[in-house]
């Protein structure tokens, strides 16, 4: 058989001649991002291959089992739906500077080379975040993730959800509503739109399957009442001409909503969108 090296981010791989390059080993097409420029999202198949996928489910295991310490990544939990009483790891932000693999991945590989492709232009990393939707783990109401103030650090941005469990309804895939993304904001910041107005269709993935999607488009998803947890990692990107502005976000939002870990008892916090 006539073999060829493909060189991708995470691992050199043969490929059979002939056979269809996965996402990591190639760029957007044309039609693709039409597709993204129509849809405001756009979905590509086996993006990654098993062995990238055992990789990242390994990494987000460490990240998980790492030590909780003030100034390292941050880890949120939340009441289970299913079992009273019992807290649930939710999400993992801001993880990339602790994990030498994710921090690879996530500034030097094939993803910020598609969204650089999808946005016209070089981007640089705005937040990482994983979330878990473990079983009994809720679901998230209906928003544009423009509406969480993020305008106040660049005009647009593109995330990249890379599937890690498989996502399906039963377990709260992503729910996105086509075409929508070009009216602008169309709730106001910090208030869940209403799904009513949207027509959402959910989006089934299986891992290593990839959505990028506009921070303007309309999403949602609902809780897991399944027994497997849905894990899904979430890299948002803006173009670099509009500035890097992680530091300042994840300032912010320490200042606003931070970790578990370095709350103070006496206060509430509550998850806006
Ligand atoms: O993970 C999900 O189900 C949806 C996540 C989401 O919409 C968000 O984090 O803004």
């Amino acid at each position: 058989m006539n073999l060829r090296m493909v060189k991708t981010s995470a691992v050199d791989r043969i490929e059979p001649e002939g056979l269809p390059l996965s996402g990591a080993a190639r760029r957007p097409t044309v039609a693709e991002c039409a597709q993204m420029e129509r849809d405001g999202y756009l979905v590509v198949r086996h993006f990654f291959g098993a062995n990238q996928v055992a990789d990242l489910l390994r990494w987000t295991m460490e990240l998980e089992s790492a030590p909780e310490v003030p100034g390292r990544h941050w880890v949120y939990r939340e009441d289970s739906l299913t079992q009273p009483g019992r807290r649930v790891i939710q999400r993992i932000e801001n993880f990339s500077p602790f994990h030498p693999g994710f921090e690879r991945l996530i500034r030097n590989g094939a993803l910020a080379r598609w969204v650089g492709a999808l946005m016209g232009g070089p981007v640089v990393l705005f937040k990482d975040k994983i979330n878990f939707k473990m079983p009994g783990g809720g679901g998230f109401k209906a928003h544009q993730d423009q509406q969480a103030g993020w305008g106040t650090y660049a005009p647009i941005f593109v995330t990249a959800l890379v599937t890690l469990d498989l996502a399906i309804e039963e377990n709260g895939c992503l729910e996105m509503a086509a075409g929508r993304h070009r009216e602008g904001l169309i709730g106001e910041e910090w208030c869940p739109l209403d799904e009513d107005d949207l027509s959402l269709q959910p989006v089934p993935t299986a891992p290593g399957d990839v959505i990028f999607f506009d921070s303007f488009a309309p999403h949602a998803s609902k809780p897991n009442f399944t027994g497997v947890p849905r894990r899904i990692l979430y890299l948002t990107y803006n173009l670099a001409s509009h500035g890097d502005c992680r530091v300042r976000y994840y300032a912010d939002k320490h200042a606003s909503f931070p970790p578990d870990i370095e709350r103070d008892a006496g206060k509430t916090y509550v998850f806006r969108v």
